[in-house]
């Protein structure tokens, strides 16, 4: 008789970030991760993560949200169901809870921890293996202010720590956003891949003009120019230019992926193991777009160790990652919750070994920074 899910706890748990982090939708000065504690009836615990950006500013669910659809809708779902029915598990959430991708990702993460831990294998070894151990990172300049983002990304190339960043733009106007951005791009030159995310902001025609701006400032990537269900419109620009796009809110599950491939998009798209519902979900996704032609890109919602750890371990298992990742969450907050923080060298991270995600709950953090 295989072990069954014992106890179930979701933890808000608030970290300072090192500097204001300036996106088209909100200024983030903390960033609020719903921490997954998960018991089997062994004694063995699964961990996961949720976070999301600027509490509603990203999508409609909060870290308040997903610790109560998890305390109050899943949690009975679950106690008492056999813990390595993975699959069964997901149908049965799936049944009764429509969308909450968030919280199903933290609950999928956890499920995938615990039978990591009793089966003792890293978690990537239970997707089929890592095919790379070291995952390129690349990382956001958005203090709000062109000259200390100039210094920031000359600094970081420096150490080796990035050599591809990402600029926020979209919540100024136009030609501000567009100096900004050439001005960036002219202080590091080749020396590093300049890409933007827009987060929705523009109108098609303010993103047509923007991307024949961006792509004349030598900008290799425009992520989500345009609202997330305007699907005509990212086909319509991913067939002008040259620029690629990378969808990103547009796209959440297989569903969301097959949808925009069908209607003609070509480009790249942002794989996030919380809009999808989880790793193995994300990886669908991968699956879908692959087969369309379209490029990957692993992304984040801003997670802790424990996230990005989760999403690493499904990143490491592509064939192909063709515009690397972004899982540079933990460097953005002032403090760790975990024993051991992921090792960032080498414009890229080592993926952690050990049975399930590979990561140890520090528990006096913990107690630091959860909510009461
Ligand atoms: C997003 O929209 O891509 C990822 C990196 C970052 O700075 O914000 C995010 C979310
Ligand atoms: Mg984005």
């Amino acid at each position: 008789m295989s072990a069954t899910i014992h106890s179930i706890e979701a933890i808000l748990v608030d970290i300072p970030t090192i500097r204001p982090h300036q996106l088209s939708m909100a200024t983030m000065a903390v960033q609020t991760m719903v921490i997954v504690r998960m018991l089997d009836t062994d004694g063995l615990e699964g961990i996961g993560e949720a976070t999301t950006i600027g509490g509603l500013a990203y999508g409609p669910e909060s870290p308040e949200s997903v610790k109560l659809t998890i305390d109050t809708y899943f949690a009975p779902l679950l106690l008492g169901q056999p813990a390595d029915a993975i699959n069964t598990l997901r149908v049965r959430l799936n049944r009764a809870a429509r969308g909450n991708n968030l919280a199903k990702s933290a609950i999928e993460t956890a499920l995938l921890d615990l039978l990591g831990k009793r089966l003792n294998q890293p978690l990537h070894q239970l997707l089929g293996g890592a095919i790379r151990q070291h995952i390129p990172v690349l990382w956001t300049l958005a203090s709000g202010d062109t000259q200390t983002d100039i210094d920031e990304a000359k600094r970081l190339l420096a150490e080796q720590r990035h050599c591809d960043f990402k600029l926020k733009i979209g919540s100024r106007p136009l030609m501000d956003d567009v100096r900004h951005v050439a001005a960036i791009k002219a202080a590091v030159g080749d020396r590093a891949s300049v890409r933007v995310d827009v987060n929705q902001a523009w109108d098609e025609s303010t993103a047509a003009r923007g991307m024949a701006e961006l792509q004349a400032a030598g900008i290799d990537l425009v992520e989500q120019p345009t609202p997330m269900k305007d699907y005509p419109a990212l086909v319509r620009l991913a067939q002008k230019f040259h620029l690629p796009i990378l969808a990103d809110e547009a796209v959440a599950d297989a569903s969301d992926m097959f949808t925009l491939a069908s209607a003609g998009f070509a480009g790249a798209i942002a794989l996030k193991i919380a809009k999808a519902g989880g790793p193995l979900q994300a990886l669908k996704v991968a699956n879908v777009a692959s087969a369309a032609g379209i490029g990957l890109y692993g992304g984040t919602l801003l997670e802790g160790t424990i996230g990005s750890v989760a999403s690493l371990h499904a990143w490491a298992t592509l064939d192909t990652l063709h515009w690397g990742t972004e899982m540079f969450g933990p460097l953005l907050l002032k403090d760790d919750i975990v024993e051991t923080p992921l090792h960032f060298h080498n414009n890229g991270v080592a993926l952690p070994e050990g049975p399930g995600l590979g990561v140890t709950i520090n528990e006096d953090k913990l107690a630091e920074y959860r909510r009461h």
